[in-house]
Formats: structure tokens, sequence, C-alpha cells
């Protein structure tokens, strides 16, 4: 049996660059892989590196439970979790702290992004950000992380780290692979074309969240920025505005970017702009009428309970011999 770990931060609302970078990929590996096991978790020790509204956070972190849930995962092949319920993650993390290197963690360029925007206040949990996102994956020995392009590197860290530790105490640890979508693992911002759709953007004009009405993923997208060459084709240096755009149509229709550029080269951009917007709202509207289903309910109580109990058996067997190896204790 394989494992699948991945995590989401309930810094803001979900996007639609977290459902086709994160969250589509995880329903369509269910769907495709057999003898899997997905161990999905809300990453809200994560959301706090930077400063969030108490209220806001809670809201945020009930959001993204339902959201998987909405978006087609299946609960009964699911471990749905909190982060914050299994103490184990941050025990973790604290371990392999020892085994991580100052150079290493200001190489990281999430980091260095974050910290160029945010001149004062950072925190030192922000710095030490990626260890605790090894701990998530090692601990329950993830065979696949399926990740947006922009935690690569922090999958890259997170497998030198576990192999250290297994080179220091003796073979441990699963070293994972990450799984990074060929298309769709970097939507860009609607307005800066340049810069990733982020939901702790400042401005909610550059992204689509996934609760957002028809009406206003409609405006978003008529009003996203293109090019003045006017012709639809895939070109991401010259025309990222387009580009991007294409990408997200093709990967929502399960389409080649060829076949669409095919369809509306000669159409201009306010026909593809019209059409992909009712791709999108087609997309999002049967997720949203889900998600309201699922958040009247009591259902998420009783599958993220059942989450933590199985996730707690696993993490805490792991923490405890990975005490042991390192010679804590009595
Ligand atoms: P923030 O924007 O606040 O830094 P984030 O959305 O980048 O947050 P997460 O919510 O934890 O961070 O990301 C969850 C998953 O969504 C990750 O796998 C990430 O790679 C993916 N993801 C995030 N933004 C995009 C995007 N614009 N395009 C594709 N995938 C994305
Ligand atoms: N760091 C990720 C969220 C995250 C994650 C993880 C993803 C936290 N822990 C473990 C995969 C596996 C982010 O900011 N997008």
């Amino acid at each position: 049996m394989k494992r699948i770990v991945s995590g989401i931060k309930p810094s803001g609302t979900l996007t639609l660059g977290n459902y086709i970078g994160a969250i589509r990929q995880f329903v369509q590996l269910q769907q495709t892989l057999s003898d899997t096991e997905f161990f999905l978790f809300v990453a809200d020790m994560h959301a706090i590196t930077v400063e969030q509204d108490p209220a806001q956070l809670k809201k945020h972190i009930r959001e993204i439970a339902a959201m998987y849930l909405a978006a087609g995962l299946d609960q009964d092949k699911t471990v749905l979790f909190i982060q914050s319920e299994i103490q184990e993650h941050v025990e973790l993390g604290y371990l392999l702290q020892s085994l991580t290197y100052m150079g290493e963690l200001e190489r990281m360029t999430q980091y260095k992004d974050k910290a160029k925007k945010q001149e004062t206040g950072i925190t030192s949990a922000l710095f030490t950000y990626p260890v605790l996102m090894a701990a998530d994956i090692i601990l329950y020995d993830a065979d696949y992380v399926p990740v947006g392009e922009d935690q690569k590197q922090h999958l890259e860290i997170t497998r030198d780290i576990a192999t250290r530790f297994n080179n220091r105490y003796g073979s441990f640890f699963k070293i994972p692979e990450p799984i990074i979508p060929k298309i769709g693992a970097r939507i860009m911002d609607l307005q800066n074309p340049e810069q990733k759709m982020s939901k702790s953007s400042s401005s909610d004009k550059g992204y689509i969240a996934l609760l957002d009405d028809p009406k206003v993923i409609t405006k978003k997208i008529k009003s996203a920025v293109t090019d003045s060459y006017g012709k639809v084709q895939y070109d991401p240096i010259n025309q990222p505005g387009v580009a991007n755009l294409l990408q997200i149509y093709a990967t929502l229709t399960n389409q080649e970017i060829d076949t669409i550029v095919d369809q509306y080269q000669t159409l201009g951009y306010k026909n593809f702009k019209e059409d992909l917007a009712v791709v999108v709202v087609d997309t999002l509207v049967p997720i949203q009428k889900k998600y309201q289903e699922i958040l009247a309910s009591n259902l998420l109580d009783h599958i993220l309970d059942q989450g933590r109990t199985r996730a707690q058996e696993i993490a805490v067997k792991k923490l405890t011999k990975c005490k042991r190896l390192i010679g804590l204790g009595r």
C-alpha cells in the first residue's frame, strides 16, 4: 500500500490556483490510483507563520476541510485531519531542526520572497517552516506528495533532511517523491501574470476564490490582464496573461493547450474569455453547492474526528521510535 500526504494552509480563502495545483490533483490521483491511502490535512500551524485573525483562521480551517470533500475526495479513502490536533508534527519538526542548517533555510525562495514583501515582523517560524513541512510528510512515511510548483524546493529539503537522518541514525524515514502537474502547477495572478495567484494577495481582483459568486468570477476573468497582440496563442514569455488563461482552460476541460489555441486563435480575446468564464463557473458551482451541504451537516466533525484518531495512531508510533533512535529520554 502506497501513501500520499499533502496539506493546505488556512491563510486565506482558497483560490483557483489551490484547486488546480493541489486539490484537483488529489481527486484525480484518488480516482486513478488503487491501493493508495491519502493523508490530507489542514496546515493550520503553517498559517500562523504570518499574523492571522483568530476568528478568520477558525473559519478558514473549516473551509479547507469542507472543500477537500466538496471537490470530490472520497471520505472512505481519505484520512482528513487538522495538523494542530496532532502534536507529533511540531515535536518532530523540532527534532528535525537539529539536522537542518541555517544556510539551507536561507536559500528557500518562498521565504526570501515573503521576507522581501514583509520587511519587518518576519517571524522565526516563517524561517523554519520548511522543517515543519518536512515533519508533516515524513512522520507518515509518505511515498508521494502532490503539490504545486512553488513547493518543489520544500520537497527537496524534505528529502535532504530525511536522508541526513537516515545516514546518521540508520534507515528510518521513507524518502518522499513530489508529484507536480505538467500544466497548472503555477496559476498566475489575473492582474499581474508575473506573480503566482495567491490567497494572501493584497488585492482580490487577481484571484478567483473557490467560493466567489458566478457573477464575480465572470467579471474577474473578463478583466484579466492580457496584451496588445490580440491573438490567442501560447507564448508564456510575451503573452503571460493569455498563457495563464489557456492553462486554466486546458486543465479544467482536460484538453491540450494546442486544441484550445486552434479553436480560438481567430476569435479574439473577448470570445475566449467569455467561454473560459463559463468553464470556470461550471466547474465551481457544483463544488460550491456541495460545500454548503457539507457545512450544514455534522458530517465534517465526524470525519475530522476519525481522521485525527487514525493519523495519531501512526504519528505516535513513528515519533516514539524516532526519539529512541536519537537517544532522548530515559
Ligand atoms: P499563500 O498564497 O498564502 O502563500 P498558498 O496558496 O501558496 O498560500 P497553500 O494554501 O498551502 O499555500 O497551498 C496549497 C497547495 O496549493 C500547494 O500544493 C501549492 O503548491 C498549491 N498552490 C498554491 N497556489 C498555487 C497556484 N497559484 N498555482 C498552482 N498551485 C498552487
Ligand atoms: N507548505 C505548503 C503547505 C504544506 C504542505 C505540507 C504541502 C504544509 N505542509 C506537507 C504538502 C505536504 C504551502 O505553503 N503550500
